[in-house]
Formats: C-alpha cells, structure tokens, sequence
C-alpha cells in the first residue's frame, strides 16, 4: 500500500516522510522502553526491542496497541514517562467499560494547544470571539482541551463546562457569544430549550460552532446551523490520543476530516487488523508519536472511517466518522449502526433527532423498536398521517439497513435528552 505514490506524487519528498516517520515513531519506541512500563514488556514479547523501525513496512508490522491495553494497565502502566514529568491526567469519558487514564507533560500540553488552535484558526476563530466552551471540564478532555486553544487564539472564553442548560442560556445572552463549542446532542439541546424560554438563539450573535466527541451526520450538520444560525463544524479527537482537535472539519468539504499528519501517523485496517488501501472502510489506528507521557503504537480507535487523500505532513483526509467498531449491533444476522437509523431519522423533517432503538429477543428471534417523536411545532397530526409517516420511515429504514424495524411515535420532548453524549440503543438482549 505504501508506495511512494500512494502517499504524494513526488518521490523525494517521500522519501522525507517516510524518514520523518521512522525517525519519530523508532524515538517513540526507545522513549517507551526507557519508560519501564507493563507496555514495554509487550512490545518486548513481540520482539520489537530487536526489530529496529527502518521504513514504513516496519511501522506496519509494529504490534498494535487497543482499549483492553488500557484496562489490563489501568491506570499507568502505558506511561513512558515517571509521574514527576506528568503535569495533567484526563481520562477518557467511559462510553465503554472502565475510565481511560491518559497523562501529559509540559511539551504534550503545548502541542494539544498548538493543534486545538489549528483547527479552530482554520475555521476562523478570532481574538474577537466570545467562545461559549460547553463541553464538559472535569476528567473528560473536552472543556479544558478546547480551552487551551481558544485562550491561545486571544479569544474570550467562557468555561461553562455542561449542565445546567437554563444557565447556559442566559450566559449566552447576557455575554453575546459569538462561537459555541459543544457536542452536536447538547447543540440540539440548546435550540429546543431557548426557543421554550423564547429566545430566538438563531438571531443571537452566535456565528460559529465547533461539535464532536460522537458522530453526527451531515444532515444534523445542517440542522443544527439553521436552528441556531451558525456555521457548524465537525472537530475530532479522542483521549487516548490526545483529546478534541487530533483532526478537524476540511473548510472546503463538511465530509472529510482532516488529522495533522506531522504528529500522528494514520492508518486504516480491516477486522483481521491488515492494511486496507486508500479509499477502502476500515477501523482507524493511530500512531501518536511526538506525545511524551503517553506515546501510543498503531492505537485501534475503534472508529469506522476510510482515507480520501494524503498530503504529506499537512495531513490525512479522512471521511467524516459516522460509527465505532463498538457500536455495531448484529440484529437477525444483519450487521447494523445506529448512525444508519440516524441518517435515515434526519431526512424526516416530520420527526424530531432524538430516537432510542430497542432490541429485544422474541424466542429466538431479534425484535427492534424504534421510539421516535414529532418534532415541536407540528404535532396537530391527524392519526392518518402519523400512520403515514411511520409507513415511510419503516420502509426506508428496510431499504437502508435491510432489518424489518417497529416504529413507535411520540409526542414532542417525551424522550430524554443528553446533555453530554447520546444514548441511542438499549439492547436487552445482552442481559438475556
Ligand atoms: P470514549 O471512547 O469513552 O467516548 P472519548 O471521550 O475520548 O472517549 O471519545 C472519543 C470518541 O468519540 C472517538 O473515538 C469517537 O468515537 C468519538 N468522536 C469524537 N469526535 C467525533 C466526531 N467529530 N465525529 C464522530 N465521532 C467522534
Ligand atoms: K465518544
């Protein structure tokens, strides 16, 4: 896969990056066993203390590094640095299982600014922005990941942190926030509950969003920028690699996130854990390379994207991520994503976002629901033409996902919202 050409057009500078990335991934290796770690002793047992990194197939062949590592050493043992150089731990939100712990040192402090500040310079964030953070602070890397970079451009921060919507939306009135930083569920929120409150968010100064920390498709994208009249836009990021701004939205295309080559080495591989080729669906890896505290080799994100384009060091092109490996669900043999249902979900302006699939086993076989509601507004349906809309939704979501899906419709703001991130499947098979 990694021919030259695959990677740039011209060779020589190639050559440079395959050199760059020998050079700063065989640094991270030697800086991990300097580390001592249960992590050292891993890539020991796969022979890596011998097996010297000298090109790019080297580095594919490196063993990989996954979320049971973290569990197995919970809660340093993956540190390639003495807790003295560590000055921050966040630690990843627990979608999955047990808390992530992830450290950094001064230097890995300053490249996360460095890099939250690319991706929001990019967008257009200046030192005359009001930046409303409402991204959780605390462990979750979210608020105070954003936050270095937003106090880095010169602009004006507002740490609201999550919670508390009502407050929030005073805070965004009273201070005239110009940019909103929050994941896409609690944007959708906020434009439900200030439209209660009859404040008509879409005319508030509010330009700019920056949303992740879970998927949101680009027909929520759109959305989101009418109700709240802004521009939004798609950041990425996970803890174990650094936290929000590993990648972010391309300016000139909503479906491709770009993720900063010069620090992260990427990759997309199959189940099997082989490389795909460029253009291929796949689970993402990524090598982290320049952190100190907490370098990581080929890390499997879990998260499903593929490669649209390389250009060398200013970065890799990815396709908007739309699921996790983790959140696949398997219903009567058929491979599912949540994120499908959502898709389908947004070309319905009859319904509103928020929906929870519900599986549940009927003897031995699989029975979904899915629990949708009208959107507010536009309730005085006569029953003929909720039972319209439930016929159509079924259809397509037959058409998309190839799964026969109950549908149950209901009144405006029955189901719950999130504040943080969503929760969109209840399996009960699992407990079964
Ligand atoms: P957890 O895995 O516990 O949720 P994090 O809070 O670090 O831990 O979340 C990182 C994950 O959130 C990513 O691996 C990805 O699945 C998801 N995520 C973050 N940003 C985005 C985004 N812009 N689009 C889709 N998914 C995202
Ligand atoms: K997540």
């Amino acid at each position: 896969m990694f021919d030259n050409s695959v990677i740039d057009g011209k060779e020589n500078l190639c050559q440079d990056l395959e050199e760059y990335y020998v050079n700063c991934i065989a640094n991270a290796l030697k800086r991990i066993r300097v580390g001592g770690s249960d992590y050292q002793s891993k890539l020991l047992d796969f022979g890596v203390s011998n097996h010297d990194v000298n090109s790019l197939r080297d580095i594919n062949s490196l063993p990989f590094t996954t979320k049971k590592d973290f569990q197995e050493n919970y809660p340093y043992g993956l540190f390639a640095v003495p807790l003295s150089e560590v000055v921050r731990l966040h630690s990843s939100s627990g979608t999955k299982n047990r808390p992530k712990i992830v450290g950094y040192t001064k230097n890995d402090i300053r490249n996360w600014e460095t890099l939250v500040l690319r991706c929001l310079m990019m967008h257009g964030l200046s030192k005359d922005d009001i930046v409303h953070n409402s991204f959780g602070y605390g462990m979750f890397t979210g608020g105070l990941g954003l936050q270095l970079g937003v106090e880095a451009s010169g602009a004006t921060l507002v740490p609201a942190s999550s919670g508390n919507t009502r407050k929030q939306i005073d805070l965004l009135r009273d201070l005239k926030a110009t940019v909103l930083l929050s994941t896409p569920s609690f944007a959708m929120h906020l434009s439900e509950q200030s439209e209660k409150l009859n404040f008509d968010i879409s005319r508030s100064p509010l330009r700019l969003g920056f949303m992740g920390a879970e998927p949101w498709p680009v027909n929520m994208k759109q959305q989101i920028e009418k109700a709240l009249g802004i521009k939004a836009v798609n950041i990425y990021g996970l803890s174990e690699i650094m936290g929000p701004g590993v990648g972010v939205e391309d300016p000139n295309d909503s479906d491709s996130i770009i993720l900063w080559s010069d620090h992260f080495y990427v990759e997309i591989v199959n189940e099997e854990g082989e490389l795909v080729p460029d253009g291929c669906y796949g689970e993402l890896v990524i090598t982290s390379f320049l952190k100190e505290a907490l370098p990581l080799i080929r890390y499997r994100t879990g998260d499903i994207t593929r490669i649209v384009k390389r250009k060398g060091l200013s970065g890799v092109w990815v396709e908007r991520i739309a699921s996790r490996s983790d959140d696949m669900l398997i219903v009567k043999g058929v491979n599912m994503f949540p994120s499908q249902v959502e898709t389908v979900l947004c070309d319905f302006p009859e319904l509103s976002p928020y929906y929870l699939l519900e599986i549940e086993k009927h003897g031995f076989s699989d029975h979904v629901i899915l629990n949708v509601e009208l959107s507010r507004g536009k309730y005085n349906f006569e029953r003929s033409q909720i039972y319209d809309i439930s016929e159509r939704l079924r259809k397509s979501l037959k058409d998309d996902l190839g799964v026969h899906i109950d549908i149950k419709i209901f009144n405006p703001g029955v189901l719950e919202r999130c504040e943080s991130k969503r929760k969109t499947v209840n399996d009960k098979r699992e407990n079964a």
